[in-house]
């Protein structure tokens, strides 16, 4: 790996640490593109009312200097505006965990005298971090002319009908959605299942696809199991909070079917071999294609709902109904776009070892990247 980043801080502490380390020296670093980015996280309809308190923005603190980064660790802070208000609150014991959240094992784990504990660090909270260093990844790759984006498949089940055009245009639809989905219908049908859901005190997750063009081919390696794109795709996706399934290309569909019905064949094209499928989702052998990347994820619905669910509360260890404060009700746009994130983030490292170099312009020097193997012709006889 080139590039690690750690956050740290809690969901209502002061603030939200990040820290890059691996980014080449001399890229552009806008700081108005990372904090657009962290707009679109905290949008989508069904969010609760923390999002209305929030205004994420990072305050730069290392590694960017005159706008260019400096090959040391990016140290950014984002603020939590619920701090101050959560000092003011009182803050009773948990003791009775939510089905779903980690504050049952997470007080296993660590002997917590208080769940509240475990519930301020699992907290999806921290994907406003994650998004920035998604934000610095995405910086990199664009430089390439590479391009990642998201859309909403379904809410519950409310599911889109995506047209085959291109992503640039899906991009465009989804920014305009309130569901993040170019679906104007399914937009429509999952914002009543999002209000169905809140008025019946439930949650809803969904699933979402995030893509990427513009990939040269040979990213990842089928050399060694940790080279392998897929893997750190699917494992950097599963990472974000309430994701519980990860599909490169329509891998699920394609178990359905058989072999000459799945692989996308190679056709002879004017400019070298082409295909006119991509159900591999722009990966073979855990490395790039050159084919668009597609990598759809599912989301379970948010563990906290108004309507109770059952639990035991380990201070009596009676059986009882879990208690609310706030919450979302469907955070699957947020989520598409922590996606999107972490896929960059993968793609950027990728990339870096790809063509190695500690300055942005030793990166490019050793670009662009051949798309087709040379092979000398067959000697005529
Ligand atoms: C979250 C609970 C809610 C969400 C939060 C994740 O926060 P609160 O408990 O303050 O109402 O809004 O997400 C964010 C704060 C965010 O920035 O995405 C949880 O329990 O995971």
């Amino acid at each position: 790996m080139m590039h690690r980043f750690l956050t740290g801080g809690e969901s209502h502490g002061p603030a939200l640490t990040l820290i890059i380390e691996g980014i080449p020296a001399s890229l552009p670093l806008p700081t108005d593109a990372i904090n657009a980015d962290l707009v679109r996280r905290q949008g989508g309809y069904g969010r609760g009312g923390r999002m209305r308190i929030e205004k994420d923005a990072v305050e730069v603190t290392g590694g960017v200097q005159d706008g260019l980064t400096t090959g040391g660790p990016i140290v950014f802070r984002i603020e939590n505006r619920d701090y101050a208000n959560q000092q003011k609150r009182a803050q009773p014991r948990i003791t009775a965990p939510r089905p779903g959240h980690a504050d049952l094992v997470g007080a296993t784990k660590y002997g917590l005298p208080d769940m509240r504990i475990a519930l301020e660090r699992s907290s999806a909270r921290e994907t406003a971090a994650r998004v920035a260093a998604g934000a610095v990844a995405r910086a990199l790759l664009a430089q390439f002319g590479i391009q990642v984006g998201s859309y909403v498949e379904s809410v519950g089940d409310a599911q889109a009908t995506i047209p085959d055009v291109d992503y640039a245009a899906l991009q465009a639809a989804a920014e305009a959605s309130e569901m993040r989905c170019p679906d104007p219908a399914a937009t429509v049908e999952m914002k009543a299942r999002v209000d169905h859901a809140r008025r019946t005190g439930n949650t809803l997750g969904g699933i979402f696809l995030v893509w990427a063009t513009g990939l040269p081919v040979g990213l990842g390696s089928y050399v060694h199991y940790d080279r392998r794109l897929d893997g750190q795709l699917a494992g950097a996706v599963m990472s974000i909070q309430a994701i519980k399934g990860v599909e490169i290309g329509s891998a699920f569909a394609n178990a359905l079917r058989e072999g000459r019905d799945v692989h996308d064949q190679i056709y002879a094209g004017a400019a070298g071999p082409v295909r006119h499928t991509n159900r591999s989702g722009g990966l073979e052998g855990g490395v790039t294609t050159g084919e668009p990347l597609l990598v759809r994820a599912a989301m379970k619905p948010i563990s906290t709902t108004i309507n109770p669910l059952t639990t035991v509360d380990m201070a009596t260890g009676q059986e009882t109904p879990t208690t609310y404060q706030r919450s979302d009700f469907c955070a699957v746009p947020a989520a598409a776009v922590v996606g999107e994130a972490m896929v960059a983030w993968v793609l950027a490292d990728a990339l870096h070892a790809k063509l190695g170099g500690d300055s942005l312009a030793e990166m490019l020097a050793r670009w662009p990247l051949p798309r087709i193997p040379h092979f000398d012709p067959l000697p005529v006889e």
